[in-house]
């Protein structure tokens, strides 16, 4: 079975005035297209072939430039539209504001911190929330289409939050002001999926 692109579940205007309907369309249907035209085109005929996306990330093959670079390509955007979700988006609390008040002291010092993460990120990459085994929150980030389940990359958790920084996922309505698309973001966040994904990481 190819890799397809996955619905949004929202329209492209959804997230206004936080994220414009223009770029979430050019994002959704150009360039995550194009990540997965590129893997399928890249495992045809291998034996990745018909394996999940988390299984190729996380047994990717650093130097398979192609299969990095589309492959986490597929899984990061796949993994931003659902936690951008605006319906029933809930607010930061259980188990997973535990953890973030045990790692980060608060949800204001989480934001804080996987602010920083993103902006500093230099060029085009991501920040990520991930979990570990037993349940400890972590924030990092990486370059490219690098993502935390792929050897080596970031912290080596399980990503249950991730922001693009490419500047193809801000640009026309932000230009180079990253930090402000960031905090447009923040405000985006579907709490419910986040925690949805932290409780299925354990
Ligand atoms: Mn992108």
């Amino acid at each position: 079975m190819a890799f397809t692109l996955p619905e949004l579940g929202y329209a492209y205007d959804a997230l206004e005035p936080n994220i414009d309907a223009k770029t979430m369309e050019i994002h959704h249907t150009k360039h995550h297209q194009a990540y997965i035209n590129n893997l399928n085109n890249a495992v045809a005929g291998t034996p990745l072939e018909g394996k999940s996306i988390e299984d190729i990330c996380k047994g990717m093959d650093m130097a398979n430039m192609p299969v990095r670079n589309n492959g986490g390509g597929h899984y990061n955007h796949s993994l931003f539209w659902e936690i951008l979700n605006p319906n029933d988006k809930g607010i930061l609390s259980g188990a997973l504001l535990e953890a973030i008040n045990t790692a980060y002291g608060s949800k204001e010092g989480f934001e804080e911190k996987f602010a920083a993460a993103a902006t500093t990120r230099f060029g085009s990459g991501w920040a990520w929330l991930c979990v570990h085994p037993g349940g400890k929150v972590e924030i990092c980030s990486s370059p490219n289409q690098d993502n935390p389940l792929m050897p080596g990359v970031g912290c080596g958790g399980t990503p249950i939050l991730g922001i693009d920084v490419w500047e193809h996922a801000y640009y026309l309505n932000y230009q180079n002001r990253r930090p402000d698309y960031i905090k447009a973001f923040m405000t985006a966040i579907n709490w419910n999926v986040v925690e949805k994904k932290y409780a299925a990481a354990l």
